[in-house]
Parts: structure tokens; C-alpha cells; sequence
């Protein structure tokens, strides 16, 4: 029974209304990654990070799942084999839309982080500035996102699960940003059987033995029941 590792990007959910990062009129081009998404820029200027994150979270909350979500969750409900979801988005569609099997690599909007202490607790919709943390009520309260310079979450647990993939599927992801951009090579070193979901060929795109492209809600519905008629 093949074991699936599947990656996603902004791509997946950008048919759920939420934009991407590096399309023209993407996040990235109203915002400079280092003012909003870097533990620097959330320190020179807290309120303009935590404004960016409490209109993600209030995007997101409007959003629904699509039907690539609903896909993923219906391979792993029905396969017959593992499937993990390895996530760099940080909205809830993957939950919402069924998937259990799941990793927030880069954190996620509906999670708070305490700068002092490290406790985690369910961010409210909209967080300030010095929000105390409910464990250590230091006034350290922060997005619970991993930014440019921090450690992406289990990556130890995604490395293992990489090196037992018979199948990894990048979905929507520009290959831009490692060490997720990475994770296509450590699967192919380890013999497993890759393919890029995409609208386009990512930064990576001839690192994978197959592409399919077109957009996610189409592709990943068409690809998932092509896996499960070969179960
Ligand atoms: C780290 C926060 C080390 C959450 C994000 C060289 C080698 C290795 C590392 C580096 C390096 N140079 C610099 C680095 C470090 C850096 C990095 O990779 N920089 C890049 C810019 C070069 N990486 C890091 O800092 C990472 N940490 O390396 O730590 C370390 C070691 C020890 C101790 C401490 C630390 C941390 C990276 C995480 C940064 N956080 N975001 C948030 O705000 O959301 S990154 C951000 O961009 C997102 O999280 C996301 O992960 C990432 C990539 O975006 P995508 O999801 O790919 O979205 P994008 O818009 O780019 O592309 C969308 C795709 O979808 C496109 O391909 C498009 O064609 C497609 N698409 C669109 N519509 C559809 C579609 N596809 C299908 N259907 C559609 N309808």
C-alpha cells in the first residue's frame, strides 16, 4: 500500500478567494516580506504584523474549502495506504475541508504564540499588540507563524515521512522558499515517485518526474481519483 507525502502552497487554497504570495497583485506585493513576515520586522514594527495576520485570519475565516481540499481528504478517508498533508499555508482549509493527517509547517493564523515562554493557545480572530499569554501573562503574545530566519515545525517527523514516501505531490507552490523547496529531492533520493501539481512549472519543476497542470480544483480532483481507481 503506497504511502503519500503531499506538500501544498498558497496555490491550493487561491481558488478559495485567498491570494497567493508571489502573484502580481499577491501578498508580497502590497507587503516587504522583511517588515511583515520576519522576526525583525515584527519587532521594529509590531502593530504593522499583527494588522497583516489579522486580516489573513479574517480572510481565511470568510473562505471555504475548495474542492482540492476536499480531494486530499477524501484520498486519505479512502486510500488504502498512508497520506500525510504537509502544509506551508498557514489558513484552516485542509481542516475544514476533512484532512486529519496534517502538518503546519509554517504555523497557522487560528494559533498564538507566547515570545517568552513558548505556550500555544487558539488565537482570537483578532490579536494587539502585548496580549498577555494565558500561561506565563507576559504581554508576549505573537502570530504563531514561522517567518524568514525561523525553524519550520517537525521537520523532523516530515524528513522521516519523506524518507518512506512512495508518492510526493507538490501542489501550488512556487518552489521558492526552502526548506520546503527542498523536500522534492529528498523524496526522489529515496525513491519515490514525484509529481508537481501546479498551474505552471515551479522554481523546482524539473526536479519531479511529472507534472500536471491546470488549476488545483481540477487537477488534484482528477489525480486523486486516478489513485484511487489504481487502489
Ligand atoms: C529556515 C510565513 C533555517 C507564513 C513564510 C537557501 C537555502 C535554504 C534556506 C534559505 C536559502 N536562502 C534563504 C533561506 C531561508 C529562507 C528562504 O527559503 N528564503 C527564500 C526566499 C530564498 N527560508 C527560511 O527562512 C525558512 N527557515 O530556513 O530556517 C533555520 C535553521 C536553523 C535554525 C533556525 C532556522 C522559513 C521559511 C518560512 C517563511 N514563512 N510565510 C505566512 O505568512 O503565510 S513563507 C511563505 O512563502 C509561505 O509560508 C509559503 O510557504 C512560502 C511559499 O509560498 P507558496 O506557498 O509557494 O506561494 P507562492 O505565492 O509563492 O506560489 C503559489 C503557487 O501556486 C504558484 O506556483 C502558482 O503557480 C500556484 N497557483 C496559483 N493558483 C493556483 C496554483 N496552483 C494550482 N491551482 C491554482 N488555482
Amino acid at each position: 500500500m503506497s504511502k503519500i507525502i503531499i506538500l501544498t502552497g498558497a496555490g491550493i487554497s487561491a481558488e478559495s478567494g485567498i491570494e497567493t504570495f508571489r502573484a502580481e497583485t499577491g501578498l508580497w506585493a502590497q507587503h516587504r516580506v522583511e517588515d511583515v513576515a520576519t522576526p525583525e520586522g515584527f519587532l521594529r514594527d509590531p502593530q504593522l504584523v499583527v494588522d497583516f495576520y489579522n486580516a489573513r485570519r479574517a480572510q481565511a475565516a470568510e473562505a471555504q474549502p475548495n474542492a482540492a481540499h476536499k480531494a486530499l481528504a477524501r484520498l486519505e478517508a479512502e486510500h488504502r495506504g498512508d497520506v500525510l498533508v504537509v502544509t506551508q499555508n498557514v489558513d484552516d482549509l485542509h481542516e475544514r475541508g476533512g484532512t486529519q493527517n496534517l502538518i503546519h509547517m509554517h504555523g497557522a493564523l487560528n494559533s498564538a504564540l507566547c515570545g517568552r515562554c513558548d505556550h500555544r493557545w487558539p488565537a482570537p480572530l483578532q490579536m494587539a499588540v502585548g496580549n498577555a499569554c494565558p500561561a506565563c501573562d507576559a504581554p508576549a503574545a505573537r502570530p504563531d507563524i514561522v517567518w524568514f530566519g525561523e525553524m519550520p515545525y517537525q521537520m523532523e517527523r516530515i524528513f522521516t515521512a519523506l524518507g518512506q514516501a512512495d508518492i510526493f505531490a507538490a501542489i501550488g507552490t512556487s518552489g521558492n522558499v526552502y526548506p520546503a523547496a527542498g523536500f522534492v529531492a529528498e523524496a526522489a533520493g529515496a525513491g519515490a515517485q514525484t509529481l508537481e501539481i501546479n498551474l505552471e512549472p515551479s522554481a523546482v519543476g524539473s526536479q519531479f518526474d511529472k507534472a500536471l497542470l491546470g488549476p488545483a480544483t481540477q487537477t488534484v480532483t482528477a489525480w486523486v481519483e486516478d489513485i484511487l481507481n489504481s487502489n
